[in-house]
């Protein structure tokens, strides 16, 4: 295992293989594998219209991989990746596994604070990022920012433009040893609770059964054509089944730039998707506009809802509205996923977020003393599994912390599960908020608006919120004269925070409420907005 990587313990790891959940096989093996079957079909298509057979994006891996080498790139190395949803991410994540470099897959959203961290922690030797992100911003001057601030990126690769950077390397196609299945094969990024990044290696046949069963629960085939809506670095929108999902049964991938329904039912109608995934506050604005837009969506099949909660209500209404299925999915880039069943009842896909993918997938339900609740109780999720990460890299202190001593990882959920095995998520024990599918560690804003030179103390909540189901509310005790939002958040994108960690209210107060031990309520705060008492 790479160093600064948890391995499984041998004898679970032994008992993944034997079940077949874990295969001797590389992530790479769904293009290499999916040209020799499907060759002159087409695999992947941009927003353009412009289209990739399985045989041409194979070929393209091939001599981006061979350019990668040539570029000097050797394998473990890590190297920052943060394209839109392009043909490139797709080329280059191939590229990458067959040179055995470890991409660590940002954001197109990630700005210069979020991008500095993770290059330092990773320890990168290269960034990837696109010309600009079609709306005026710039990521060859972020790039310029991170090859300043961080000594270990001695290459930037653009694609697009490259100024004075390079284009993606290509080199003609040349002989590569074989990865170890059993080893990393790239990292995401956690949501995160804390003040720094956190990275999640998954390992080649981790991922492989991952994006592999999800499309099989998702009833995926070589007929599914799969529109990837939300950004492709996302686990839901990569291996959930994702793009890596749809290629394993050999279906079709189609990029869509952004969610916005203009976009997205335009590229439905012309390349007859049959199913995406979104985030809640994505499905709710489709169902609002969709009887004003005459698109023909009549081959979408089946929408999946995930990445924060998904209320009864709206989801009651998806059938009506947009004319196909539910699967509502509560996953995490750590690992553990859960689907609701094709053949559930409705009754399930309405008002459940699902049940584990695997059989081996172990579930501990947990009160605040870490005791198991009663069967069908609310409590704190923990779970481990052959699919479920065993530590963050390189962050031994945190490990011991967001993992028990058997290697459950502390998912921070507050679920309720049914006999059924289905799990309602009920709330959450972790400081972050959840803005309508995006993760914002609530330490990691307070640290930012700590730096504000008005700011003496910085407490940051959820709101909650119709659309969004929270927004992201900054209790601040100032020194002097307060600050307006607008200016906290100039003052926040000025250092780079990304768009979406951005605060929709602030509130000034003479002192923070307290909890009995002397530290800040943040339950006291969120009902200081809410108005409720108790
Ligand atoms: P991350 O760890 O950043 O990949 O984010 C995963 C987290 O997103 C989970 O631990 C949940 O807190 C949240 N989440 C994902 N899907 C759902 C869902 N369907 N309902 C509620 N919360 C969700
Ligand atoms: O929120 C998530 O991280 C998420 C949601 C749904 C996820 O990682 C996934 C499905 O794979």
């Amino acid at each position: 295992m790479l160093d600064g990587c948890v391995p499984w313990p041998g004898e679970l790891a032994e008992r993944y293989r034997a079940a077949g959940y874990w295969v001797e096989q590389t992530l790479d093996v769904l293009l290499r594998d999916g040209a020799r079957r499907h060759l002159d079909r087409t695999a992947l298509v941009a927003a353009d219209g412009t289209r990739f057979t399985w045989a041409e994006l194979d070929a393209w891996a091939d001599r981006i991989a061979a350019g990668l080498v040539a570029a000097g790139l050797a394998p473990q190395d890590r190297v920052l990746v943060q394209l839109p949803n392009v043909p490139e991410f797709v080329a280059l994540f191939f590229g990458l596994l067959r040179a055995q470099v470890l991409p660590v897959l940002a954001l197109p959203a990630h700005r210069e604070s979020e991008i500095v961290p993770l290059c330092e922690l990773s320890g990168a030797v290269a960034y990837f990022v696109a010309e600009d992100d079609g709306a005026g911003y710039d990521y060859r001057d972020l790039a310029r920012t991170v090859i300043k601030a961080v000594p270990s990126v001695r290459q930037v690769f653009v694609v697009g433009d490259p100024a004075e950077f390079a284009p993606l390397p290509t080199a003609d196609p040349i002989e590569l040893p074989a990865a170890d299945p059993f080893a990393p094969a790239l990292f995401l990024l956690s949501g995160g609770t804390t003040g720094t990044p956190k990275l999640i290696p998954r390992t080649h046949t981790d991922y492989l059964y991952n994006a592999r069963a999800s499309a099989e629960v998702s009833g995926f085939t070589a007929e599914t054509v799969y529109l990837v809506a939300l950004p492709a670095a996302h686990n839901f929108a990569l291996a959930s089944p994702g793009l890596l999902g749809a290629m394993s049964t050999g279906g079709t991938v189609v990029l869509a730039p952004d969610p916005s329904a203009d976009t997205v039912f335009e590229l439905i109608e012309r390349e007859r998707v049959t199913v995406t995934a979104v985030v809640p506050p994505i499905a709710l604005l489709w169902m609002d506009v969709v009887d004003f837009m005459d698109a023909d969506l009549s081959t979408l099949e089946l929408i999946q809802v995930g990445g924060a909660k998904f209320n009864p209500e709206p989801a009651a209404r998806v059938r009506e509205t947009l004319g196909c299925d539910l699967q509502q999915v509560f996953g995490m880039a750590e690992g553990l996923l859960n689907f609701t069943r094709l053949d559930d009842a409705d009754e399930l896909k309405i008002t459940t977020q699902g049940a584990p993918l695997c059989p081996a997938d172990e579930l501990l339900i947990v009160d605040e003393e870490g005791e198991p609740v009663a069967p069908g109780e609310s409590g704190e999720l923990l779970t481990r599994g052959p699919y479920t990460l065993r530590g963050y890299y390189r962050a031994a202190e945190h490990n011991s912390r967001a993992f028990t001593a058997d290697g459950f990882y502390r998912s921070g959920d507050v679920v309720r599960q049914l006999p059924s095995g289905h799990l309602i998520v009920e709330g959450r024990r972790k400081d972050q908020i959840n803005r309508g599918g995006e993760k914002i560690p609530a330490e990691e804003l307070e640290n930012h608006l700590l730096a504000h030179p008005a700011v003496h103390d910085a407490a940051v909540v959820g709101m909650p919120d119709e659309v969004m189901g929270e927004r992201t509310c900054a209790f601040v005790v100032v020194k002097g004269d307060a600050p307006a939002l607008r200016e906290v958040t100039a003052f926040l994108r000025e250092r780079g925070v990304a768009a979406y960690k951005l605060p929709d209210r602030l509130e000034v107060l003479d002192e923070f409420p307290q909890t009995k031990v002397g530290k800040v309520s943040k339950v006291a705060l969120v009902r200081l907005l809410t108005g409720e008492d108790g």
